[in-house]
């Protein structure tokens, strides 16, 4: 009887189960399948957050783009390399993952309903087959829907990326449109070293930070702005520094890397050389024509502010000799200084660069390639000082008494210097064709009070007569109508008058040399 239970009843009656719960199969698959999917799905979920998100060193597989590794020490803007990177981390972790959630799904099925059930085999295997089927089964649209996942996220980031590469690039054509406006195309000058530079530097503004950013433009270390290694955040371009957020600007040539003012590049560049031989007055000639300027603005006129420190300091000094009646020290032979200025308000606000030359520099011949700056001028002014001409002590009527204190004139040649620095300017590729030059006849006040001046010299042409009449300067005059596009001769006193401020030639010819 037992046999018979044993190897007939129990089987048929199994075989019998087992037919009842074979329509369960699918449904207990597809379960399983649905829940390996949602599984896998989850663990993708994790892993983007991890990797986009929380950062942690779980979610690493990459080294990061960190800013001291870089050549500027700045944080990459996202889409410049960090989003490829967590795309590929993604990648390679969304794989394990998936890898590991179906590898121990299979384990516990095998493990549980196979190797060590908690109940008879007989009964956990036919439900470790349905689950083995489910995971089989839900495999592949898991895998699908992960490949489609992933394949969304770089299509997105792509779409991005293109976005802010294309809005970096818009920003600097803008930026460089802004920059062809105020005519800066080719950059602004510096005044140490007189290169153009086409975009300065600038200094991490933290004050315990001060590290140098090349080159602040969008693109790579951000669009709008960049994060410096500190932690700082600045401006990537000219337009969105405000007028109080102005970072100090640096030459960006490598022997160079002085400050520049901190208004270049914020408005148009006027450069102003004046050239002359030694002790010509130039240097007093700039004092009176800023001092000109102060009057000005202080009676309505255009306001005036000197651009930086060394600028504001040079002018004290000049003021205080300019007042006593002193006399200037001989411009130090080291590479002129540019006193620079801001001129005007609002948009008609102009960078205005007077270069003071030392007088020796027209002489000697090495030194006038220094002369680089002048490319950049439209206005000259050639500093004349007719004291320094021979025919002037013969020929001026009447003769210069033994009053006149020779050694106030310059004692260099103006046709020499004339010739010298035109030769200079032009080799270094000035258009002087398209230039104006203003030429100051200085020091007519001690004619005036020698009584050697003739009572009409008001205007240009008379001036030009005289020169060319009395002080026989033929040669002279037609050289530099030769050279330049627009002549201009002015006679101007670089001396003070107690109320009236500088003397009103000054006035005149500084307007001249500011016009256009
Ligand atoms: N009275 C009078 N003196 C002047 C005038 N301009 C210059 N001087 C004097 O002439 C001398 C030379 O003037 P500077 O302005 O130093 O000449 P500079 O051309 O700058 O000379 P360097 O610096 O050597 O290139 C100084 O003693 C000045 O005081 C002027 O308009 N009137
Ligand atoms: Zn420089
Ligand atoms: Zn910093």
């Amino acid at each position: 009887m037992a046999e018979i239970v044993a190897f007939v009843l129990v089987p048929a009656l199994y075989l019998v189960a087992l037919g009842a719960f074979l329509p369960f199969v699918p449904v207990i698959a597809a379960l399983r399948g649905l829940a390996l999917v949602m599984q896998v799905l989850a663990g993708y979920g994790r892993t983007l957050f991890g990797v986009v998100y929380r950062r942690t060193p779980e979610f690493q597989t990459l080294p990061p783009y960190r800013p001291q590794d870089e050549q500027v020490k700045a944080y990459r803007n996202y889409f410049f390399g960090p989003a490829f990177r967590d795309l590929r981390q993604l990648l390679t972790l969304a794989r394990r993952s998936y890898a590991t959630t179906v590898g121990d799904s299979f384990r516990a099925v095998t493990s549980r309903q196979f190797v060590a059930p908690t109940r008879h085999r007989a009964l956990t295997m036919p439900y470790g087959v349905a689950l083995y089927l489910g995971l089989c089964v839900g495999t592949v649209p898991a895998l699908a829907l992960i490949c489609l996942l992933l394949g969304l996220h770089a299509l997105v980031l792509a779409l991005l990326t293109a976005g802010a590469r294309f809005v970096a690039g818009a920003l600097r054509t803008v930026d460089r449109a802004v920059l062809w406006m105020k005519r800066l195309r080719t950059g602004m000058l510096c005044p140490h070293c007189f290169e153009r530079v086409p975009y300065p530097a600038y200094d991490c503004p933290s004050a315990t930070c001060r590290r140098r950013h090349t080159d602040i433009r969008p693109g790579t270390y951000g669009v709008f702005r960049r994060r410096c290694e500190c932690g700082g955040h600045m401006p990537t371009l000219l337009m969105l520094m405000g007028r109080n957020g102005r970072l100090q600007a640096h030459c960006v040539y490598p022997r160079c890397g002085k400050p520049m003012n901190t208004d270049a590049g914020h408005m148009p560049e006027v450069v102003i050389p004046l050239i002359g031989g030694q002790a010509a007055g130039k240097t007093q000639l700039m004092a009176a024509m800023l001092l000109s300027l102060e009057h000005a603005a202080a009676n309505g006129g255009p306001a005036i502010t000197l651009a930086d420190e060394e600028s504001d300091a040079n002018y004290q000094v000049l003021r205080e000799v300019l007042q006593m009646r002193g006399h200037t020290r001989a411009t130090q032979r080291t590479l002129p200084r540019a006193h620079s200025f801001v001129l005007g308000r609002g948009l008609s606000q102009r960078l205005v660069h007077l270069f003071d030359t030392a007088g020796e520099r027209f002489v000697d011949r090495d030194d006038t390639d220094a002369l680089r700056y002048a490319r950049a001028a439209r206005t000259f002014v050639f500093v004349l000082d007719p004291m320094a001409v021979k025919a002037f002590w013969t020929r001026v009527e009447p003769a210069p008494g033994p009053l006149m204190d020779r050694t106030l004139g310059s004692t260099v040649d103006p046709e020499e210097v004339f010739a010298r620095s035109v030769q200079a300017v032009a080799a270094m590729g000035a258009p002087l064709g398209r230039s104006r030059l203003a030429v100051a006849v200085s020091k007519m006040d001690l004619l005036t009070e020698h009584g050697l001046l003739p009572a009409r010299l008001e205007d240009s042409a008379a001036t030009r007569t005289w020169l060319r009449d009395v002080l026989g300067l033929h040669s002279l005059v037609r050289a530099m109508d030769l050279h330049f596009g627009e002549v201009r001769f002015f006679h101007t006193a670089a001396v003070t008058k107690e109320e009236a401020g500088v003397d009103a030639s000054v006035t005149e010819f500084v307007a001249w040399c500011l016009r256009g």
